[in-house]
């Protein structure tokens, strides 16, 4: 039987290799560019936001052409996120999947533009005709896509996160915040499928409260690693938010606390998926992996 792990590791490699295929190496002026494009995106991540593309898709029998589309342009945002946070002017950092980050490795300004150039390429993809047939639901895409990561969603979340450097926010401060922040991607990955499978109305409403949760259970125990990871694991420096002050779930709630929220968390994520019966299998599996993962 094929373990979990497999199955994730699995789903990683054709969303890399849609992604290898969207995001062709250039010659001439834009190949430095499309160096730094692919080495940030091409870099091994976990690839869990494209798993909840493909796997809310399975649940309305969308093609995997179509779905597999969607899971990249998502991977394409969430890497441009990972390249504008590491920069001097955000988190600063140097580490980031196990190697140097694209800022360090390629400069400031290429890291700004290969930021810029995979948010803009994500769009294009969403929008373009392989997509779906139906130009409604390519349109829904890139409108719900806009708002789960432009300003009241990802991007404003990451404003609120600076700001919270020089205020001392509590639980629910901090719980908006990393809705907004990491939260409403992962929603609109999990929306995506639906979207794609035309999907009805409780459909959409239990993949977005099976979402909802687990956006907050993954960043508890993202909050969880940066204390307890090991860096080689993680790939990236641990024991950033203490040092910097920031307050975050495990500071305000302590670590057992942090730890039995985000585990009854997932716990609840799985409850939503009830409708979905045996078709959810993956969905309630990356629950489980999402708060016992350890990079
Ligand atoms: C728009 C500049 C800008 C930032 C948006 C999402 C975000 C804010 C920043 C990402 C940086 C970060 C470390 C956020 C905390 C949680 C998180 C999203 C961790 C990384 O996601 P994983 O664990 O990473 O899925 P991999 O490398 O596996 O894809």
């Amino acid at each position: 039987m094929t373990s979990f792990k497999e199955t994730l590791t699995e789903n990683a490699r054709i969303v890399t290799e849609e992604l290898d295929r969207l995001l062709p190496l250039e010659d001439g002026a834009e190949a430095r560019l499309m160096e730094a494009v692919r080495y940030a995106t091409l870099s091994a991540g976990k690839r869990i936001r494209p798993f909840l593309v493909m796997n809310s898709a399975h649940l309305f029998n969308v093609s995997k052409e179509s779905a597999v589309r969607v899971a990249a342009a998502v991977e394409m945002v969430h890497c441009y996120s990972l390249v504008h946070d590491d920069l001097p002017a955000m988190d600063d950092d140097e580490l980031r999947r196990g190697q140097p980050t694209c800022h360090v490795r390629f400069g400031e300004a290429a890291a700004i533009l290969a930021g810029d150039g995979l948010l803009t390429k994500a769009f294009g993809v969403l929008a373009d005709e392989p997509t779906h047939s139906d130009p409604k639901v390519r349109g829904e895409l890139v409108v719900e896509m806009s708002h789960a990561v432009g300003i009241e969603g990802m991007v404003g979340g990451q404003m609120l996160d600076l700001l919270a450097e020089e205020s001392s926010l509590g639980v629910n401060e901090i719980t908006r915040l990393q809705r907004l922040k990491t939260g409403m991607l992962i929603d609109f990955a999990c929306a995506s499928g639906a979207i794609l499978g035309k999907a009805s109305k409780p459909a959409r409403h239990a993949l977005h409260a099976y979402a909802h949760d687990l956006g907050l259970a993954f960043q508890i125990a993202d909050d969880l690693l940066d204390v307890e990871g090991d860096e080689k694991e993680v790939g990236k420096k641990t024991g950033k938010d203490a040092s910097a002050g920031k307050a975050t779930f495990v500071s305000l709630l302590g670590r057992e606390r942090a730890r039995a929220q985000a585990d009854m968390l997932a716990d609840q994520a799985i409850e939503h998926l009830v409708l979905f019966e045996e078709k959810a299998e993956h969905l309630r599996e990356l629950a489980k992996f999402v708060v016992s993962r350890r990079a």
